[in-house]
């Protein structure tokens, strides 16, 4: 880690779209941190403690503790000011903010319902998904608690079939309107640029989009059809493109 960023921590889940928004906004204003994985299920001991909610990511930055990617990256804007990620001028800023909001809901929230839908009945390949990059005793202990984290994923999240279904027509809606955008401007956000509402739009597709990404290797077969049925239309080649472009990590 270097010198100038010594307490820079994101407490993290590495198969998380929302925590990969906040490791490229990090990345992205070239901050070294260090990542701490956590167990979904057993992460709550750690992030109760920390933060008001459950959720990750948190950045713990000295004494400083921000949770939600939304807020690390207003944060980091502020903290880093060059290589911004909300736009300089208002009317795109609040553009960049109104996508954000949109794509975390439409987005963020039915595409998690939607995969783990699909996920959660294949142990194996939801325990590979959930602890890609979780400490050493995260296989053992998923032997023993997988069945309670899973059950209480589904309560927690609301994961059934109907909401499932509902998800993935949310989904698909979604989908239509990023294609219609693009087919009018490469950049969501005003005339400036690569924003965070750029940055939001992929990180949030890249388990769908970016199958080779670390935190993306496996897919249930319903989403490997869906991606099959998305790969020509116009996101699916702007989310490879601009990773290529502003993320060079994980292209
Ligand atoms: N909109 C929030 C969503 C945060 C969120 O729901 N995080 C999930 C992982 S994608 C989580 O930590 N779930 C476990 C929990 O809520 O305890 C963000 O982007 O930070």
């Amino acid at each position: 880690m270097a010198a100038e960023d010594p307490m820079l921590t994101l407490y993290q889940f590495e198969c998380s779209h929302c925590c990969e928004k906040a490791r490229w906004a990090l990345d992205y204003k070239g901050l070294d941190y260090r990542t701490r994985n956590l167990i979904p299920g057993p992460h709550r001991l750690v992030t109760e403690r920390l933060a008001p909610r459950s959720h990750v990511p948190i950045l713990v930055d000295g004494e400083r503790v921000v949770q939600g990617s939304s807020e690390i990256i207003d944060y980091l804007d502020k903290r880093c000011p060059s290589a911004r990620l909300t736009p300089a001028g208002a009317t795109a800023a609040q553009q960049a903010h109104e996508w954000e909001h949109y794509l975390d809901r439409e987005i963020g929230v039915s595409i998690r319902c939607w995969f783990y839908f699909h996920a959660l009945p294949k142990r194996n390949l939801a325990t590979r998904c959930l602890l890609q990059g979780a400490p050493w005793y995260g296989p053992p202990l998923y032997a023993l608690i997988f069945p309670v984290v899973r059950r209480a994923m589904r309560s927690r999240m609301r994961i059934d079939a109907e909401n499932a279904a509902r998800s993935e027509s949310q989904l698909r809606a979604a989908l239509v309107h990023l294609n219609e955008a693009l087919r009018r401007r490469r950049y969501l956000a005003g005339p400036g640029g690569f924003s965070r509402a750029d940055l939001t739009a992929c990180a949030l597709l890249a388990p769908l989009c970016l199958p080779n990404a670390a935190y993306a290797r496996d897919l249930p077969k319903a989403v490997a059809a869906f991606r099959t049925e998305h790969e020509a239309d116009p996101f699916f080649g702007w989310v490879v493109e601009t990773y290529g472009r502003y993320r060079r990590r994980y292209a």
